[in-house]
């Protein structure tokens, strides 16, 4: 099956929810891969959403209604998506910091991680960092991902990094940030551990720390 036949990705940048989540079920039926819908319909859509609500032709009543139909297609996705997986290799905590309601990414970096074999604990989005050093210690986490997609939240991730040192727990965790603002160079200042500037090469990097 043609995956642009469906017109998945044009349905999810009109943010048509139900006819997004509809035609993501027939193309599992027809028997497209999770990933293969993920990469080549809805990721590539919500590339355009983005780059329309950057240059104004697109406004946030409809971004999020492009981010509902996107969380739609993912409720099928996600099972399928872990269920490819292999076994557990370690817990990760995962949110996306305070002040920050972005989820998106967030969201598709956790279900990639549940997938790759991580018991993955998700705070959700706008988490203090006193919430992320308490899950850390409650579910005995070897990897903490910190996500923000504003350049004004980006100084919290340096601010969660701190919780957990002067919370003693800095050597016990190794630490990647991301979202689309976020760099390599960023990561380094702020003493965290990794970064990856998408899904798939955050499960790469996060093994090679573990
Ligand atoms: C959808 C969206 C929204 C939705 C969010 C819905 C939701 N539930 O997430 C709504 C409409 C609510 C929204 C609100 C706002 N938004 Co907004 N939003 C976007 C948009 C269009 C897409 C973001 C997205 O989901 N991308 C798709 C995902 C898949 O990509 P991603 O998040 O980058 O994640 C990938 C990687 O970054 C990485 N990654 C992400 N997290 C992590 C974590 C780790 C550990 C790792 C390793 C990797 C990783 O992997 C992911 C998957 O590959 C972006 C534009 C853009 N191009 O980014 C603007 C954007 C982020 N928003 C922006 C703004 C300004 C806002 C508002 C302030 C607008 C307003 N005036 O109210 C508010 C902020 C509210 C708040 N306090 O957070 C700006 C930010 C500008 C800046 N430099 O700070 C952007 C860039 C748009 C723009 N160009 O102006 N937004």
């Amino acid at each position: 099956m043609d995956l642009k036949e469906t017109h998945i990705s044009e349905l999810l940048i009109a943010g048509n929810i139900d006819a997004v989540k509809t035609l993501t079920q027939q193309a599992v039926d027809d028997g497209c891969s999770a990933q293969d819908i993920l990469e080549k319909a809805l990721l590539p859509g919500m590339d355009i959403v983005g780059q329309r609500f950057k240059a104004c032709d697109m406004f946030i009543p409809e971004v999020l209604r492009s981010a509902k139909a996107m969380h739609g297609a993912m409720s099928i996705l996600r099972p399928l998506l872990i269920a490819s997986g292999v076994p557990m290799v370690g817990a990760l905590v995962i949110g996306t910091v305070q002040g920050d309601i972005h989820d998106i990414g967030k969201n598709l970096v956790a279900m990639l991680f549940e997938g790759a074999g991580f018991k993955v604990v998700d705070l959700g989005a706008d988490v203090k960092p006193e919430t992320f050093v308490q899950a850390i210690l409650d579910h005995q986490a070897s990897v903490v991902g910190l996500s923000a997609l504003l350049t004004t939240t980006m100084p919290r991730m340096a601010e969660v990094i701190q919780a957990i040192k002067a919370a003693g727990l800095r050597e016990k965790v190794r630490i990647m940030v991301g979202g689309a603002p976020v760099t390599a160079d960023f990561a380094f200042q702020i003493g965290a551990d990794g970064f990856a500037p998408n899904a798939a090469s955050a499960i790469e990097k996060a093994k090679q720390l573990v």
